[in-house]
């Protein structure tokens, strides 16, 4: 009898940030295309990443000195060497370089943060 009220069904199982599975799967496919160019002493970047985990999101780490490509790419393709930086591509192929870690994790609350306050 109680297990009914606490939802036995998987499909309205919400997870820490509010998302059923079927939410979080969605979410998973649009973060599978980004990648955030970071190094993990840089206080900018801890920023992004707290806000990446606190809002569940499933995103590449490139680190920029532990792989030299990564900040070779970056500089020639994003257009600066500076970090953080979130590559962001769509379905249609179009692509983003954002910089600057408030305008980030702005981005990635107003995109995916709705689950939290009980979506
Ligand atoms: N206002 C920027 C500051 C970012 C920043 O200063 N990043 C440093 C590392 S902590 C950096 O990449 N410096 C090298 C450069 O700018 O080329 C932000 O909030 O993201």
């Amino acid at each position: 009898m109680l297990r009914s009220w606490f939802g036995n069904d998987k499909d309205t199982e919400r997870s820490v940030a509010g998302r059923t599975k079927r939410d979080q799967s969605k979410v998973d496919n649009a973060t599978g295309k980004f990648a955030l160019y970071h190094y993990e002493s840089c206080w900018f970047c801890q920023r992004v990443r707290s806000t990446i985990e606190r809002l569940e999101l499933s995103i590449e780490l490139r680190d920029i000195h532990l792989n030299p490509e990564n900040h070779r790419r970056l500089l020639a393709e994003g257009g600066s060497g500076t970090v953080p930086c979130l590559h962001i591509e769509r379905d249609d192929g179009c692509f983003a370089w954002l910089y600057e870690s408030s305008d980030i994790c702005k981005y990635l609350e107003e995109r995916f943060g709705q689950g939290l306050n009980g979506h």
